[in-house]
């Protein structure tokens, strides 16, 4: 029997009220999710649980009971707490998926800090633009990522610390630098968590839109009634599953349901700091017994590339429920799952500024290979007329994904940026930014953005960001970056160029941009191809068509140019 049990039921009957009744929250009361993921679990009595299983890409195997957590989430905080940070503050951290990733993060919250996650493996210009947006006070981050903070720290006043949590003293620290080992700390048995309530900023979490720079969606402690009993009802989190969540905390996956809801519930996540491969992938779930996969789908696809006998050569008897998220999860990959571990992928649609589940397949509910499922009970969803923005009433029509605002996990704001926060609610609605529509049955299916942003393998960047750092190229005078299909990543970044007089189109030269981007931004937001051209396409202001060129890439209709031209 699944948690939610019968999905038409509990949407009939589900308010937020029974997750907060749960948790032992009434409206009023304290919400600390540091203290719901560690010391509550404690209370009830489940201190020697393990909360951590981490293994490293060495294989090495380090774990730790839901008590240890509770002392290290409290040393973290004691020690940010001593250098002189304060509630309110951010701190961003920079790390791989270390166990200092993931106790710091609850460390940062229990001592009231805003918590900034990023990708370590962001080059100097990602972290900037977003440390600079936010003010981050301090960063806590590893040796091998210190040199990209050295480089932008001139440029960022507000940064106070940067704390390295794996020094081993063989090279000097420089000015601001300061070590710490978690480990090696001593305990903090007892702190006095901060008084955070519901609405008290929690996390801050960079996503990328159409124009612009980055945004950073603010969520407050509060989120954690919607990723608590998400966790529960979707993912089906059980007492004594193992639990492993795929994704980096730099993404809200692996915050939302990498941290917060999985532990919130009491569950012991595996996690594996290793690149991917789908021997070790199988070997870990085998290995530390893992009975519930929250994944990908460009991993779920790269898994099929690799084929069914793989799998069948490892034992996956433990696994008991899949989940996917990030992607539209093809047919064809719901019915590989099938037959290559006798059950099917469930898939979830949410987003950085939902903060938690929105549609989803629920366990004990028919899967249609291809859609997305039904709204979370709790949620009130629709799909919006592009033009008129009024609810849809006629099945199988493309509208705009849209839900009613007030669900506990929702933004608060983008930071610094209250306009195009308020730019994302019309007539009453959220905007979610993506197209889908509804059948018969009430299955949402998913058709495609309704921006240019560019969603490779389940991250989205911005074309505006890699355009801008485009141009800081010697030899690049006027850029422009779109999805190109790919079977893998279903989009990779292409960007055509113009080059300033002087230089000349080369295999050599587009290398060397490709690995300008690389270093600059990240290796996602790196372009696989650059097409350098004579002129791009321009509309009569002046702006560069980007839809047109994304269409060429996509072998679709370009159609009258003008009324592209009037879109802008
Ligand atoms: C959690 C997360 C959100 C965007 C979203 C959509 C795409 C996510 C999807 C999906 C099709 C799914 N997306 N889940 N598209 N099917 N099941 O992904 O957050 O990084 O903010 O991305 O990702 O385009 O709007 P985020």
């Amino acid at each position: 029997m699944s948690n939610i049990g019968s999905y038409e039921e509990m949407r009939e009957t589900f308010t937020w009220e029974i997750s907060e009744k749960e948790l032992g929250f009434k409206k009023g009361d304290n919400i600390n999710i540091g203290y719901y993921c560690s010391d509550r679990i404690c209370e009830m009595g489940k201190a020697d649980r393990l909360a951590l299983i981490w293994q490293g890409h060495s294989g090495e195997v380090k774990k730790y009971t839901f008590d240890d957590m509770r002392v290290y989430t409290n040393t973290i905080a004691h020690y940010l707490k001593g250098l002189g940070i304060e509630a309110g503050d951010r701190i961003c951290l920079f790390m791989d998926k270390v166990p200092e990733l993931y106790f710091g993060f609850l460390g940062i919250l229990k001592m009231g800090g805003i918590a900034q996650p990023l990708f370590s493996a962001f080059g100097g210009e990602s972290l900037f633009t977003r440390l600079k947006d936010a003010n981050t006070k301090a960063i806590v981050t590893q040796k091998k990522h210190v040199s990209k903070v050295r480089k932008i720290k001139e440029e960022l006043p507000e940064l106070q610390y940067i704390i390295v949590v794996d020094d081993d003293g063989k090279k000097p620290l420089r000015e601001q630098e300061i070590a710490f080992d978690m480990e090696g700390a001593e305990k903090i048995e007892t702190f006095d968590i901060y008084p955070s309530m519901a609405e008290t900023p929690s996390v801050l979490h960079y996503t990328s839109g159409t124009t612009g720079q980055p945004k950073g969606a603010q969520h407050v402690h509060y989120s954690l009634i919607s990723q608590y009993i998400s966790s529960k009802y979707v993912l089906d989190l059980m007492e004594d599953d193992i639990y492993w969540c795929t994704a980096d905390p730099g993404w809200v996956t692996g915050t939302s349901y990498g941290i917060i809801g999985p532990w919130a519930n009491g569950v012991t996540q595996c996690v594996l700091d290793a690149g991917f491969k789908a021997e070790s992938w199988y070997k870990f779930i085998q290995d530390h017994r893992i009975t519930i996969w929250y994944s990908a789908p460009t991993a779920i696809r790269s898994l099929m590339k690799v084929g069914t006998d793989v799998v069948k050569q490892y034992d996956m008897s433990s696994l008991r429920h899949m989940c996917s998220v990030g992607e539209p999860l093809n047919a064809e990959a719901v019915i590989w799952s099938k037959d290559a571990f006798g059950m099917e992928f469930y898939d979830t649609f949410w987003q950085t500024e939902t903060g938690a589940h929105m549609i989803c397949n629920y366990p004990g509910m028919k899967v249609k290979p291809g859609s997305m499922g039904k709204p979370f009970p709790g949620i009130t969803a629709t799909v919006l007329d592009l033009k008129t923005h009024e609810p849809i009433q006629t099945p199988g029509t493309v509208g705009l994904i849209a839900f009613k605002p007030g669900w506990p996990s929702m933004f608060r704001s983008y930071w610094n940026n209250e306009a195009v926060y308020k730019s994302k609610f019309i007539n009453g609605w959220y905007i979610s930014g993506d197209r889908a529509s509804i059948d018969e049955d009430g299955y949402y299916w998913f058709v495609g953005r309704d921006d240019d942003v560019i969603n490779t393998g389940g991250h989205l960047v911005g074309p505006f960001e890699i355009e801008s750092a485009l141009l800081e190229h010697e030899s690049v005078a006027e850029s422009a970056v779109v999805g190109k299909p790919d079977p893998v990543n279903m989009e990779v970044v292409k960007a055509f160029i113009t080059l300033k007089p002087g230089f000349d189109a080369s295999k050599m030269l587009e290398l060397e941009i490709m690995n300008f981007i690389r270093k600059k931004l990240s290796p996602l937001a790196m372009p696989q191809e650059i097409e350098f051209a004579d002129s791009l396409p321009k509309t009569r202001s002046g702006k560069i068509m980007r839809r047109l060129l994304r269409a060429k890439e996509w072998g679709e209709e370009i159609g009258d140019t003008s009324t592209l031209e009037d879109d802008e």
